[in-house]
């Protein structure tokens, strides 16, 4: 076994169920499933509509017959029309960034945090968390769900948490020196990050850092990319992936093997479909996941579009765990980026730009990461009678545009204003969004 740890410890024993096993234990979730969102109203429809019911759900394959779920259909249902439990059994609600500003939410019962905690605790003990190491997160601790999904799961494995959040880089390579910290637990860029300030500081930050371990998620990275981290922080990394909407982190995750992320297929009935035509594709392509949460109470959802392309590896694990593997994020199906861990559609920067009098609907977004942070430069056209040599002028107009992108993506950008006709026109698809990012 290619195994990057000197033991590797299976946290449960769900993950390594027969195909058979896990495949009765799926049909059996995905009934319960249907019959808990046939009292939601959205569903309800749906599954009229399609002449489905529970009764119809034989085996984990029946998902096919479902309806599909799409990003559009919970911002639709804002703010919790898709509940399936009575509002007084929430015991937390999470989001993540929606087009108008207001969030999409992902709802917990008390029963699903736990099942929240104990699918983190798989993951990060298949990458090295033991019972008495530190483990500290410097994720957003707030709606996102990277904060506190990690932290519990932590907890879970009985490791100490040190919730340091994000910023503040320089407390945070003290508060990891001085800790003596085992685990980091952040966005791949922001390890860079951490790595470049230590430099900064005049320490070598692969000997002078304690780490040992990273898990690193919530927006895409290449083995490039591990390479460098492991190689300036001194650490094993491992990859895990997740998303809000069916949970947060702790949809999967690497193991020791380090060949591709665990799916939890226990807890989610994943499918890899080609995007255009929406039928499976044969192990190992690439395809869009689709993910239909099997044991979620307050919010369950069929057949969740993620967007997001992978492959999907059906060969079981030399690390013994049977569930299938899914490969890195190489992409996405539609257009959204993903800006210092925020999700950012093009849209939300076009209609901040269009609330500022003076800008025109010409516009391109530049999205690159020269350090190791990401930054996004908006260039927009400004209309022929607002646009002016006068620096103040233009500097109150960027500043009202900064504003606008501030409050609708959460995110901060440089605005670069040109005069009218400086832009490219485009005669099919526009293609305003240049990603200079590996
Ligand atoms: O990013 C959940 C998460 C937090 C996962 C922390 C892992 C660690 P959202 O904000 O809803 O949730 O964003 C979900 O992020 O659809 C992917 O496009 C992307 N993403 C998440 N993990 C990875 C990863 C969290 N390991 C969106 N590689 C998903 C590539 C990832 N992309």
């Amino acid at each position: 076994m290619a195994t990057v740890l000197e033991d590797d410890v299976v946290w449960d024993k769900a993950e390594c169920l027969s195909r058979d096993e896990l495949a009765a234990l799926q049909a059996r979730r995905l009934k319960q499933t249907v019959q808990r969102v046939s009292h939601v109203p959205f569903y309800q429809k749906k599954l009229a509509e399609l002449g489905i019911s529970e009764e119809d759900i034989a085996s984990a394959d029946d998902v096919r017959q479902l309806p599909l779920t799409v990003k559009d259909d919970l911002r639709g249902a804002y703010p919790l029309d898709l509940l399936a439990v009575d509002r007084s059994e929430i015991a937390r609600i999470h989001g993540s960034s929606g087009t108008t500003g207001k969030p999409t939410f992902a709802v917990y019962t008390k029963k699903d945090l736990e099942t929240w905690s104990h699918l983190c605790a798989r993951f990060l003990t298949a990458g090295g968390l033991r019972a008495g190491h530190f483990a500290h997160i410097a994720f957003g601790y707030g709606l996102f769900t990277g904060g506190f999904g990690l932290h519990y799961g932590v907890e879970r494995v009985g490791a100490g948490v040190i919730p340091a959040a994000s910023g503040n880089t320089r407390r945070q390579i003290t508060l990891l020196r001085d800790l003596d910290t085992e685990t980091i637990i952040c966005t791949p860029s922001y390890a860079l990050n951490i790595a470049e300030v230590a430099i900064e500081e005049g320490l070598d930050p692969a000997k002078d850092l304690p780490m040992k371990f990273g898990h690193f998620g919530g927006e895409p990275w290449t083995e490039d990319m591990r390479v460098r981290i492991e190689n300036d922080l001194g650490i094993t990394a491992f990859n895990n992936y997740g998303l809000s909407e069916v949970m947060g982190p702790g949809v999967a995750g690497e193991c020791c093997c380090r060949s591709g992320m665990h799916l939890q297929e226990d807890h989610f009935l994943v499918e890899c479909v080609d995007p255009q035509t929406l039928e499976p594709v044969t192990p190992g392509s690439v395809g869009e996941l689709v993910i239909t949460t099997l044991t979620k109470e307050a919010m369950p959802v069929l057949r969740y579009r993620t967007r997001d392309l992978c492959v999907v590896h059906d060969e079981v694990c030399d690390c013994g765990r049977t569930t299938r593997r899914m490969g890195r994020v190489i992409g996405r199906s539609d257009d959204m980026l993903i800006i210092r861990g925020v999700n950012v559609f093009p849209s939300q920067i076009e209609e901040a730009l269009l609330r500022v009098e003076g800008t025109t609907p010409h516009y391109e977004i530049e999205v690159d990461r020269p350090g190791n942070l990401d930054r996004v430069k908006v260039s927009v056209e400004v209309s022929g009678e607002m646009f002016s040599d006068r620096m103040t002028d233009m500097n109150v107009l960027k500043r009202a545009i900064d504003k606008e992108i501030r409050t609708i993506t959460g995110i901060g950008a440089q605005i670069d204003l040109v005069g009218p006709q400086s832009l490219s026109r485009f005669e099919g698809k526009a293609k305003r969004v240049v990603d200079k990012r590996v």
